[in-house]
């Protein structure tokens, strides 16, 4: 197939979100006047007095964080959902145009290590394997509330990111439907399962690992790859070899290979500007709506806002506001860089 016509402005197909991207490789050339953030602070103390998730401390909301020793989790002190509101709707003269309903959720913040110094980067495997322990008690708890149909695990990373501290952290959201991006997934994996009878990211990944033009690392268990339709400059997608829905269904092997290829990527992002690498990230695990998902193959994806170096960023603004995102950097480009990065260890 005569690829070289992607070298010109194009736009690729998200079937996952059954949207666009554009990308236009022509213009990574041109020249940066705009903003550029400070560098992130380094060296950030093994324990900091000041830190509501250090051991001991105490938080904003007043209760003592204890003396933990491993990984920690907690309601958030400042919930965006709560679990005991009163169900109540409204949709004004019945027009559809202004409705809105009462969503419950739980919000939880998840330590990942009582070291105020550590990230999953610089975490050690081991260190690691709790917290994917940690996320699969999560989704394992809260997804069998009855309400709860959706149980988002994440984690921002960076003051960029909107982080509100170092220490390594992350949330758990669990809410009574489902929210934008999984409900469109939900979406487009059904209508592909219902036409081919096997999960869509079941065959992307195997068509992915023919091409292998884009995958960054991989293991006996996992693949990271930059999509072909990424819209962030080195966005990625975290996918199991076993077409498997969520957590529940891991095998300790699977755990294990999930702790070191978390890591790989995460030192990988690292070195590409020498520079903690800021980030969100989070799992989409199949909705625990007590439905079974065939279709639904559990991942994690990467979003990280830097373009070209630690102190330029990406904005989605414009034109990606208003019409549809686009990228210069092309993923095949940002696969490479990133490969070269996981490869140094
Ligand atoms: P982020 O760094 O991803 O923003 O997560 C930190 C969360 O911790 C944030 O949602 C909560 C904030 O509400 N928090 C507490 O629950 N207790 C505190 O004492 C401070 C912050
Ligand atoms: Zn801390």
């Amino acid at each position: 197939m005569d690829t070289l016509w992607l070298q010109s402005p194009h736009r690729r197909w998200n079937p996952l979100k059954s949207e666009w991207v554009i990308v236009s490789p022509h213009r990574t050339q041109r020249p940066w006047q705009g903003q550029t953030e400070d560098r992130a602070a380094s060296e950030a103390p093994p324990f900091d007095p000041a830190c509501y998730l250090c051991p001991g401390n105490l938080r904003a909301g007043g209760e003592q964080t204890p003396a933990y020793e491993s990984t920690y989790v907690f309601t958030n002190d400042f919930a965006a959902l709560k679990p005991d509101v009163n169900e109540a709707s409204i949709d004004i003269e019945e027009a559809g145009l202004v409705r809105a309903e009462i969503e419950r959720g739980i919000c939880r913040v998840l330590c990942f290590h009582p070291r105020h110094d550590l990230t999953l980067a610089t975490m050690s495997r081991e260190l690691i394997l709790p917290v994917i322990e940690m996320w699969a008690a999560q989704v394992k708890e809260l997804g069998a509330y009855s309400e709860i149909r959706y149980v988002q695990i994440f984690e921002n990373r960076g003051a960029m990111m909107g982080a509100s501290n170092p220490h390594p952290h992350g949330q758990v959201w669990a809410t009574q439907h489902l929210p934008n991006e999984p409900l469109a997934e939900l979406g487009t994996q059904k209508t592909y399962f219902a036409e081919h009878q096997r999960p869509l990211l079941e065959a992307y990944l195997e068509l992915e690992n023919r091409q292998q033009e884009r995958i960054v690392a991989s293991n006996a268990s996992w693949i990271v790859l930059v999509p072909f339709w990424a819209v962030w400059p080195f966005e990625t997608l975290l996918l199991p070899r076993r077409p498997v829905p969520s957590f529940g269904e891991l095998s300790s092997e699977e755990k294990a290979d999930l702790a070191e290829i978390l890591h790989v990527l995460t030192a990988g992002y690292n070195r590409v500007f020498e520079t903690p690498f800021p980030y969100s990230m989070g799992f989409h695990v199949a909705p625990t709506d007590g439905e079974p998902h065939p279709e639904w193959v559990m991942h994690a994806h990467f979003y990280p806002p830097l373009l070209r170096s630690a102190t330029i960023r990406k904005f989605m603004v414009g034109f990606e506001l208003l019409g549809s995102p686009q990228r210069d950097i092309t993923p095949e480009a940002a696969a490479e860089v990133l490969r070269r990065a996981s490869e140094r260890q």
